[in-house]
């Protein structure tokens, strides 16, 4: 055990100690606690512990000394501590002269921004706004649209199947259905959504691509509302003296069905190699819902009639930006993205 006179000695030299800490690391500052205040063998420690067995005078005088000199350590030692911590939060060598790196702008992808654009439209129009399962079964992906599961669609060639009777949905037709079996009419609805089907990428294909299906259900809606709402969006969507046209085509769910045609928006009809010399862009397909899919999803066919339509936005989009493959829309390629942002 420490006794006088070495203690007065011991004393003096801690006392230096105290300023090593103002430059001591975090390994070093570590030691130094140890070294002096540590509870077994601490310098200090063991100093203060001998106190006891002094004449009253002597302990007195080094015990007021050595609590002095603890509290300015202990007191040092947090300071550095703290300036430690900081440090290491700040980056070292900022040059204050450096110009600010740019902040990156956020923006919706192009395709969003068709989506969101269509659905305002159909707004106007009195649809909502719905979205269902990309995960879907046989039964409302094809059997309930009015698509027997020998249509070539439901074939595995052209499905992601993900077992037996479960399927990536091939169009959002399925939440119309799930919608038609839940609420009454009226009915109007717009479902944008990511559909699956097994293609290769090219240019004009990708194995998931988004889609708008629209439905409006009611008493008394004819061809002529369908011709009319369709033509309301087309005009809105591109400009008001924009030449609609539509061909009878075929679906498994409407009847009479259609395909609606656009005057070229890049050649004005004249015939270009967007409109591969016809003079219109293919732009949705739509008719009248078929009796057999109301049937199907519990309304009454006698007392409703309604439209259905399909859009592919990624194609939209393209047309709009002249983006000549489709696979730019899905790399999240920064050159490529950065264009749309406003
Ligand atoms: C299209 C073309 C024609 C359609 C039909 C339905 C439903 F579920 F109501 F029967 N939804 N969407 C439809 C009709 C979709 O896409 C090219």
């Amino acid at each position: 055990m420490t006794t006088p006179p070495h203690a007065q000695e011991e004393l003096d030299l801690i006392a230096q100690t105290v300023d090593r800490v103002s430059t001591a690391d975090a390994a070093v500052l570590a030691e130094l606690r140890t070294e002096v205040l540590g509870r077994k063998a601490g310098k200090l420690t063991l100093i203060l512990r001998s106190l006891g067995s002094l004449p009253p005078e002597q302990r007195r005088l080094l015990g007021a000394r050595a609590n002095q000199i603890k509290q300015a350590l202990e007191t040092a030692i947090a300071e550095r501590e703290r300036v430690l911590q900081d440090d290491t939060r700040r980056t070292v060598d900022v040059d204050g002269t450096m110009p600010a790196r740019h902040a990156w702008r956020g923006a919706r992808h192009p395709v969003l921004a068709v989506v969101d654009e269509i659905c305002e439209i159909f707004k106007e129009l009195g649809f909502t706004r719905v979205s269902g399962p990309e995960a879907e079964t046989e039964d409302y992906n094809f059997t309930k649209l009015n698509m027997p599961l020998d249509h070539p669609a439901a074939d595995e060639h052209d499905t992601f199947y993900l077992g037996p009777g479960a399927l990536l949905r091939t169009h959002t037709s399925p939440v119309q259905a799930r919608v038609m079996e839940q609420y009454q009419p009226p009915i109007r609805i717009v479902v944008p959504g990511r559909v699956y089907r097994r293609d290769a990428f090219d240019p004009s294909h990708s194995p998931v691509f988004e889609q708008i299906e629209g439905l409006a259900v009611d008493e008394g809606i004819s061809f002529v509302d369908f011709k009319a709402g369709i033509d309301y969006f087309v005009k809105r969507f591109f400009s008001p003296d924009t030449v609609v046209r539509f061909r009878p085509s075929f679906f498994p769910f409407t009847e009479p069905s259609a395909e609606v045609d656009v005057q070229c928006q890049m050649c004005k009809g004249s015939g270009c190699a967007t409109c591969k010399q016809t003079g219109y862009l293919e732009i949705m397909g739509a008719g009248m819902v078929h009796p057999a899919v109301f049937e199907n999803c519990g309304i009454d066919p006698e007392r409703y009639t309604g439209y259905a339509f399909g859009m592919g936005p990624d194609r939209i989009t393209m047309l709009r930006h002249g983006i000549p493959d489709i696979r730019l829309l899905f790399e999240n390629d920064m050159r490529f993205l950065s264009q749309f942002v406003s």
